[in-house]
């Protein structure tokens, strides 16, 4: 008997791989692998991403497991969130069909131009911060606000990336935060293992608004002991040619008390009505009636020219798009996810 997850209202048990050709890679990570697909009944372009359920199941804690499954089970919609269009499973594998996104990851545009003005930061740090509002309000804390999780759409617009999909659910065997390249973000609260809770996404926050200003990451070393010591007990520092509304908000954002955090007290609203953001009408910002500040200029749905060739030179493993559910043996972890059935897969008649 093999284990099946719920995957709350997205779940489309008619679903099933062989619905799509699958491309390129374009995206992994601790959760696992993101796909370029295309659908083959309408042609079209979607990111799939593939999750092994083993290595969910792996993971000892329970609790993890429950976190993800009630995210997943709630119906996340959001301007700046990737649209999740439907999710289904195979006995080995969950797929989720998300918008494929291809402006290419913000600090790809970011480490081509070295830094943005006040102005462009403003605007893709209010989007985040949208997004992340909306995510608290419905009790989620992202956590996983770093670099490659912003992305931006063919018009410019903000999309954050594998919210919904819990850290601690997703880590795949021996990958670290170093997998992809880019540091995560650390808060102090999370370096020292202690609990964190919703202000560590406005650390995030500022240590994003932080990066697109000074093009590096806020208490950088290239010496990673050292960074995590700065993070801990070195003053932040605001080189010159600033405004005094931005260093205000870093300083609040990147306090390394999280009690004393900008977000603390009343969370996103804080954030909103920062001077830093006087200049954001939110509503229009929410409606998208704000002009993006850059237009990444994509030549269309197939274009990957924004994505790490590191990537999309990658051949389509048979792991995700082929390979049968043979060796199921995840009967002792099947009553994680106990009490619900997928649709009989095709997997199996592949390979
Ligand atoms: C959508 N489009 C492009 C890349 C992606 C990476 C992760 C999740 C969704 C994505």
């Amino acid at each position: 008997m093999t284990s099946n997850i719920n995957l709350g209202p997205s779940a489309n048990p008619n679903a099933k791989p062989t619905d799509f050709d699958f491309l390129k890679v374009i995206g992994k990570g601790s959760f696992g692998k993101v796909l370029l697909a295309k659908r083959k009944s309408d042609n079209t372009f979607y990111a799939v991403k593939v999750l092994q359920k083993k290595t969910i199941l792996k993971r000892k804690e329970q609790s993890h497991i429950m976190a993800e499954r009630n995210v997943l089970l709630k119906n996340l919609k959001h301007p700046f969130l990737v649209g999740l269009h439907y999710s289904f499973q195979t006995p080995e594998k969950l797929y989720f069909v998300l918008d494929y996104v291809n402006g290419g990851e913000l600090f790809f545009h970011l480490q081509r131009e070295r830094s943005f003005l006040e102005p462009r930061a403003r605007f893709y740090s209010a989007e985040v911060a949208s997004a992340v509002g909306y995510l608290h309000s419905l009790n989620i804390v992202y956590r996983d606000l770093k670099p490659e999780n912003i992305l931006l759409d063919s018009q410019g617009h903000v999309v954050l990336t594998d919210f919904g999909l819990c850290k601690e659910g997703m880590e795949a065997e021996g990958t670290t935060s170093t997998f992809c390249g880019t540091p995560e973000y650390l808060a102090p609260e999370v370096l020292k293992k202690q609990p964190y809770d919703r202000t560590v996404d406005w650390w995030c926050l500022g240590a994003v608004l932080y990066e697109m200003l000074y093009g590096l990451p806020p208490f950088y070393s290239r010496d990673v002991s050292q960074m995590y010591d700065n993070i801990l007990h070195q003053p932040l520092q605001l080189p010159g040619g600033k405004t005094t509304a931005v260093c205000d908000i870093l300083q609040g954002l990147l306090h390394k008390d999280q009690h004393c955090r900008l977000g603390a007290k009343a969370d996103f609203l804080e954030i909103k009505n920062h001077v830093f953001f006087s200049p954001i009408n939110w509503d229009d910002l929410y409606h998208k009636r704000i002009p993006p500040p850059y237009n990444p200029n994509v030549a269309g749905p197939s274009d990957l020219q924004h994505f790490d060739p590191e990537f999309t030179q990658e051949a389509v493993p048979n792991s995700v798009s082929r390979t049968p559910d043979l060796n199921n043996t995840s009967a002792s972890c099947s009553n994680a996810f106990f009490g619900f059935s997928y649709a009989q897969s095709d997997d199996s008649i592949l390979s």
